[in-house]
């Protein structure tokens, strides 16, 4: 007998509904349960009606029970999440779809917006040369902290370079209450936030003016007055913590959403799978930012995926998605601005894979020419540039000029020697803290691996560095 025959005839949910509504039981330590639930939970054998279906009243899936009639059997299956119609035809689907999803862009290379552009928002000068000065100063602050790390004064460095867009201008689209959970390659949007640069060199030099207090290596950066959540390098931890915020500002009624970015590599990872169907049906207000740059360290996008791209593993949780032009900044804007509208306004998640090209080694641990052919590197370092995209468009508008270009470079070039003078200067936090902050009376343990640390800085105190108090 076909199942929802048999729903129509026997509606054996209707009892268990009632039996967890009207008998619900509040067990000592074990708060309003069912009895049957009580039981197992005190450690008793269950009775048998553990073991009855149950469905609560109040889930999604009840609207989905229509009882079909008997004809409607032979067409459609009435499944718990919706009809499926019936075929006779054995047929799976292809890996595929027959045509790529498409990139939307407003301008082409040479900066121009394409003659049928759907760009439906107006960006005017004055947020238009805003765009344009902050994706410089990204760019420069790459140029000048790599030149630094080059040099020995820094340990550590990991440039934006080529992905300048994506971090400026969804930061402009964004509100200063949405909650941004970053993966490393988006310093642009605390930029953006107003972050200085010399809040960005504390970090780098880890010194006694560092919020993480020298604990982290350097690019971690991290802001509670920016909304925007300490960088953490184990890749797509952060996008399951985006989906809680969101669904905590969902809760809390507030007009803001999470937003979240992974690289390409990070899509490879579990925890990215589980965020979108969880973010899907919790139905939280949470923005996924692809950074798709055909690389992750030396994996190539091909060795990464067979799926066309990201976008089409939104569709198959369930969440509306879009694929843009990574080097578009009025593209990026443009998505962005929307995905933040529909989020919030509807309380649902949004994904947007952004197609863009990382320029730069994947750290200053890389060497990417042992993987990849200069001339690729160099086509999108000249040919594919987002920044001077964008600046051929404020050109043409009559909003930049050449004097006004050197002006801004000469300027952020002073500011970041500056801050990176100023930076050297101040001292490194004390080694203790690096035993603080976690428990409110530290453990034995850690109070011993103090002792070790501090006995072991001082028989080799050669090898230490002598300006970073134990
Ligand atoms: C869980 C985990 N596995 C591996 C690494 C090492 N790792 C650091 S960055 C990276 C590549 C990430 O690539 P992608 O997500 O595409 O970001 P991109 O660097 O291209 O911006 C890897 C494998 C890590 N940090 N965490
Ligand atoms: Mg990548």
């Amino acid at each position: 007998m076909a199942m929802a025959a048999l729903l129509r005839r026997q509606p054996f949910w209707k009892p268990a509904v009632r039996l967890l509504s009207e008998k619900t039981v509040k067990a000592p330590g074990f708060g309003l349960l069912a009895p049957c639930f009580r039981e197992h939970a005190m450690g008793r054998r269950p009775s048998p009606a553990f073991l009855w279906p149950r469905r609560f009243e109040s889930t999604v899936s009840q609207e989905h029970l229509q009882f079909p009639d008997d004809d409607d059997n032979h067409r459609d299956l009435d499944f718990p999440g919706g009809k499926v119609a019936f075929t006779d035809k054995l047929s799976f689907l292809s890996g595929s779809a027959e045509a790529r999803i498409p990139c939307y862009r407003v301008l082409d290379d040479s900066g121009h917006p394409l003659d049928h552009s759907g760009f439906s928002l107006q960006v005017k000068e004055e947020l238009a040369v805003k765009i344009y000065e902050r994706m410089v100063t990204l760019q420069m602050m790459d140029v000048i902290f790599y030149e630094a790390q080059r040099q020995g004064r820094l340990s550590f460095y990991l440039t934006t370079m080529g992905e300048e867009a994506i971090n400026i201008a969804s930061a402009a689209a964004l509100k200063d209450e949405d909650v941004v959970l970053p993966q490393y390659r988006e310093p642009g949007i605390l930029l953006w936030r107003g972050f200085t640069l010399q809040e960005f060199a504390n970090q780098l030099f880890g010194n006694e003016a560092d919020y993480g207090k020298g604990r982290q290596m350097p690019i971690h950066y991290g802001s509670n007055k920016h909304n925007y959540f300490t960088v953490s390098s184990p890749i797509a931890t952060q996008l399951p913590q985006a989906v809680g915020v969101a669904y905590a500002l969902k809760m809390e009624k507030k007009d803001a959403c999470a937003v979240t970015y992974m690289g390409d590599g990070g899509t490879s990872e579990g925890d990215f799978h589980a965020s979108l169907n969880f973010a899907a049906v919790t139905e939280s207000p949470v923005i996924f930012i692809c950074r798709n740059n055909g690389w992750a360290i030396s994996t190539h996008i091909n060795e990464q995926f067979r799926s066309d791209g990201v976008a089409v593993k939104g569709r198959a949780y369930g969440i509306r998605s879009i694929r843009v032009d990574g080097n578009d900044a009025l593209a990026v804007y443009d998505a962005v601005h929307h995905a933040r509208e529909i989020s919030v306004k509807e309380q649902v998640p949004i994904l947007i894979e952004a197609l863009t090209y990382r320029i730069g080694h994947h750290s200053t641990s890389d060497d990417s020419t042992k993987y990849r052919p200069v001339d690729e590197i160099n086509y999108w370092k000249n040919s594919r540039n987002p920044v001077s995209r964008l600046r051929r468009w404020v050109e043409r508008n009559g909003w930049w000029c050449n004097e006004a270009e050197t002006r801004l470079r000469t300027n952020i070039r002073k500011q970041l020697l500056e801050v990176i003078g100023e930076a050297e200067k101040l001292k490194k936090p004390p080694m203790a803290e690096l035993f603080a902050d976690v428990y409110d009376t530290p453990s034995s343990n850690l109070v011993e691996q103090q002792r070790q640390l501090a006995e072991t800085v001082r028989i080799h105190s050669g090898c230490y560095p002598p300006d970073v108090p134990v």
